[in-house]
């Protein structure tokens, strides 16, 4: 019978399902100090903030952790792992070099903020809400400040928000009348965890502090003429409801990347994918050809051509993410190789 290897020489896991495999199989049982782990409230540089039953404990850790996450601890009290996570939302960092960045981690809904307004340019919602269905969570979308929109625009900007977002609730919601809450409170009880996500000043903090009750994060006054807020969120933070479930405030997200991102996407533009999927060619671009029942929607007025063109732009933002990060993989690929055989060529000094 071969003998257990030592634990130094277990081989790493190389993906999330043989890791979940080696928690749940006895050979692998966990050294006991890794029995409790523990929520993270909030990251830091080079350490963050655990939930512990003894209060917020502030822990130096090396691995990236996201608030969320369910960390580890070792017996020096570092940070020496995560839990495998349910669900989390990834962005990609845009500017020189794409950079991917996890900004929450295990939430069970992801709650895009935005003011409701007629009219509003609906691209960065779709795109957010593309976010949301590709971390694996329920997406949901909350229209802000409903007192700021006159009372007859009200109802068009509901439809035009619901159109941008099939599948998913929408929430009107304004800090003047805290019964507006209730259907999200409703929503995380008893032990739920929402992430609200969304441009500055879009109302995520205040919709956080409505929910707690009480003052937990700091946010600007409120302000009747334009909206606008001083404040803005430093780092990630995750508060637990009086009422149970979880709230995570993100900071306003300026530029959002999207990375594997394609079934969210899909998944946002639902109502166009499924169009699509009636069209006669399968390649169809939904310009002139024959039989597009994408089209033939929007000349019935069930689309909007505005939509089409928001869903083609992310789709090639995608797929040139997928060809960058394939140039990137076969750079990588070459460099190794050309490691290899110097390596393996004597003669070479
Ligand atoms: N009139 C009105 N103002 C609101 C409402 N909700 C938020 N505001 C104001 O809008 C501004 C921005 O709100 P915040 O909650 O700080 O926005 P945020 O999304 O957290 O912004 P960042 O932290 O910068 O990402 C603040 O001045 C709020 O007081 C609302 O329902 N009605
Ligand atoms: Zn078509």
């Amino acid at each position: 019978m071969p003998l257990p290897l030592p634990p130094a020489l277990v081989p790493p896991p190389t993906d999330l399902s043989l890791f979940r495999a080696a928690l749940s199989h006895s050979e692998f049982a966990l050294p006991h100090s890794y029995s409790s782990a523990h929520r993270v409230v909030r990251v830091e540089r080079k350490s963050c903030v655990l939930a512990t039953p003894d209060g917020p404990r502030t822990v130096p850790t090396t691995i990236g952790v996201a608030v969320g996450d369910w960390a580890l601890l070792d017996d020096a009290g570092q940070v020496s792992g995560i839990q495998p996570r349910s669900t989390e939302i990834r962005r990609l960092g845009v500017g020189g070099r794409a950079v991917e960045q996890v900004l929450a981690a295990n939430l069970d809904i992801v709650a895009v903020c935005a003011p409701l307004e007629r009219d509003a340019r609906l691209g960065r919602v779709e795109r957010l809400l593309a976010l949301a269905w590709a971390s694996g969570a329920q997406p949901l979308l909350v229209a802000t400040k409903i007192d700021l929109c006159r009372p007859e625009d009200v109802g068009p900007a509901l439809s035009q928000f619901g159109a941008a977002a099939p599948g998913v609730d929408v929430v009107p919601v304004t800090v003047t009348d805290l019964t507006s809450l209730d259907p999200v409170r409703a929503m995380i009880a008893p032990d739920r965890t929402l992430v609200a996500i969304g441009a500055s000043g879009a109302g995520k903090s205040t919709l956080i502090n409505g929910l707690v009750g009480g003052m937990e994060l700091a946010t600007g006054a409120v302000r009747e003429s334009d909206g606008k807020g001083r404040h803005t969120t430093a780092w990630r933070e995750l508060v637990e409801l009086p009422g149970g479930g979880y709230l995570i405030d993100t900071p306003g997200l300026r530029a959002v990347g999207l990375s594997d991102a394609a079934e969210g996407v899909d998944a946002a533009y639902a109502d166009i994918t499924d169009l699509a999927a009636q069209c006669r060619f399968s390649d169809c671009g939904h310009e002139s050809e024959p039989g597009c029942a994408v089209r033939a929607a929007i000349e019935r007025g069930e689309i909007d051509a505005g939509r089409l063109e928001r869903h083609r732009k992310l789709q090639r933002e995608l797929a040139f993410q997928a060809r960058r990060f394939d140039a990137r993989a076969r750079s990588e690929e070459r460099k190794r190789w050309a490691k290899l055989s110097r390596n393996s060529n004597p003669a070479r000094p």
